[in-house]
């Protein structure tokens, strides 16, 4: 039988309880990254905070914050609280320039992660009797392990493929009977084609869900892994920084995803002022681990861009809910002074019914920044006369004019011409970089 929560009396706990749990764990984590980890006693002695100062979590806004060049500054593990033999697990989130950014736990850590995890299965249907085939990467990305130790977690049987391979992976979705898949959106995507390659009905398969995270995706994408895997694809997202997958996931609701915020707290603020903003408001995403040992980061600045709110939701948790991300300040793109996500360009083609095939390409020339959007065509719009694909292109650009306020040129290339992707997507080659 199918439950409803992991931990209902966390999950649907009245908010006062909520308040309570959280101060009660900021004014310990304080304490501890006061006593154990000298960059934040400078910090804090810096602006005159003594750790008695926290009282509550209302307090969070005295805290200065954390950002991912400390993490780098700090490389490999200066910003740990505890010896070296408390230490249970390492991981560490590539990026793209840089340094690798190290993260460590102790027992306990990787235990509330796990529960974190174990919350996300259930929330979209998982229960103990099923079958969780896990396609993100296993390795120093928490994705993988992420999700392996939430299903272990749960009671519920891992089969740990990671990803890559990817007949191979829909032979064990067919020949195991998994009933969720847990991987990128847009691997989900590259998993969906190949079936319908290989001639494999997915509604012959026992797959109901999917947990689908690690990068930006809209609600159009939402729509085409659903069809085309005939399952509901629910939202989860982290970092490896905060602990992995599973920091927030979605509900039956699929509106937003609940934050765990008995173990991460949320704050919006404006990247500019660092100010809070209200629920409701788009700003930069704050996370700060109340709950977390080995590295308890303070008001850590994730760059992504999100809103919170506490609307009552259908699935009777009271946990605060954020949206899906637009994306990352640090992918978001200017051109010509204006600001883009590439989410929103996935936005628009999908709404004029494109493929979510597409690169965005961004260039300069003559000191003029250029955007092309190269987005696979259907085979149906394929086998059209090159007058009508003019047509399309013109059309797409229009609407990417008129939504985005962008004038990009659009290409339709052949199905199957751009690179799929097993992991994080690449959506944008910027070769103004270095010109
Ligand atoms: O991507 C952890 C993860 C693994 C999350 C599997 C979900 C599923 P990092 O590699 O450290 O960790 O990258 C974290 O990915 O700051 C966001 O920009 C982005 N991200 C993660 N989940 C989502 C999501 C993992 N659901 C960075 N929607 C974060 C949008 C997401 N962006």
């Amino acid at each position: 039988m199918s439950q409803s929560y992991f931990n209902e009396d966390i999950e649907c706990a009245p908010r006062e309880v909520l308040h309570w749990i959280q101060s009660q764990k900021l004014k310990k984590m304080v304490k501890n990254c006061y006593e154990n980890i000298p960059f934040y006693k400078k910090k804090f002695d810096d602006i005159g905070l003594k750790p008695e100062d926290i009282q509550s979590i209302d307090d969070i806004k005295k805290l200065p914050f954390t950002y991912k060049t400390d993490l780098r500054d700090n490389y490999p593990f200066g910003l740990v609280a505890v010896p070296r033999e408390q230490l249970y697990r390492v991981h560490a989130s590539s990026g793209t320039t840089g340094k690798q950014t190290v993260v460590a736990y102790t027992k306990n850590d990787i235990d509330i992660w796990s529960q974190g995890a174990a919350r996300a299965i259930v929330a979209a249907g998982g229960s103990k009797n099923d079958f969780v085939h896990i396609s993100y990467g296993y390795g120093l990305f928490t994705g993988g392990l992420g999700l392996h130790y939430g299903t272990e977690k749960l009671g519920a049987t891992a089969i740990p493929v990671s990803s890559g391979n990817t007949k191979r992976q829909v032979d064990i979705l067919r020949d195991y009977g998994s009933d969720i898949l847990c991987c990128t959106p847009s691997y989900a995507l590259f998993i969906g084609e190949t079936m319908k390659e290989m001639g494999v009905d997915p509604k012959s398969l026992k797959l109901r869900a999917g947990i689908f995270g690690a990068e930006a995706w809209t609600e159009e994408m939402r729509k085409q892994i659903e069809e085309l895997l005939d399952i509901k694809a629910y939202d989860i997202y982290g970092l490896s920084e905060i602990a992995g997958p599973g920091v927030a996931f979605e509900c039956s609701e699929q509106t937003g995803m609940h934050v765990n915020e008995d173990m991460f707290y949320p704050e919006i603020i404006n990247p500019e002022t660092g100010e809070q903003m209200a629920d409701g408001e788009y700003g930069e995403l704050v996370f700060t681990c109340i709950g977390k040992e080995a590295l308890p980061l303070v008001r850590y600045r994730t760059r992504d861009v999100c809103m919170l709110t506490r609307k009552k939701c259908s699935c009777g948790r009271t946990l605060i809910k954020m949206a899906k991300p637009h994306g990352r300040t640090d992918d978001m793109l200017i051109i010509r002074g204006i600001n883009v996500f590439p989410s929103q360009v996935e936005h628009v083609l999908l709404s004029v019914g494109m493929t979510p095939n597409y690169l965005i390409v961004v260039d300069r020339n003559n000191n003029l920044d250029t955007m092309e959007v190269q987005v696979e065509m259907t085979p149906e719009i394929f086998s059209d006369t090159v007058k009508n694909l003019e047509n399309i292109e013109r059309r797409i650009a229009g609407e990417l004019h008129s939504i985005l306020n962008i004038a990009a040129k659009v290409r339709l290339v052949e199905p199957k011409s751009l690179p799929r992707s097993e992991g994080k997507a690449v959506r944008v080659i910027d070769k103004r970089k270095g010109k």
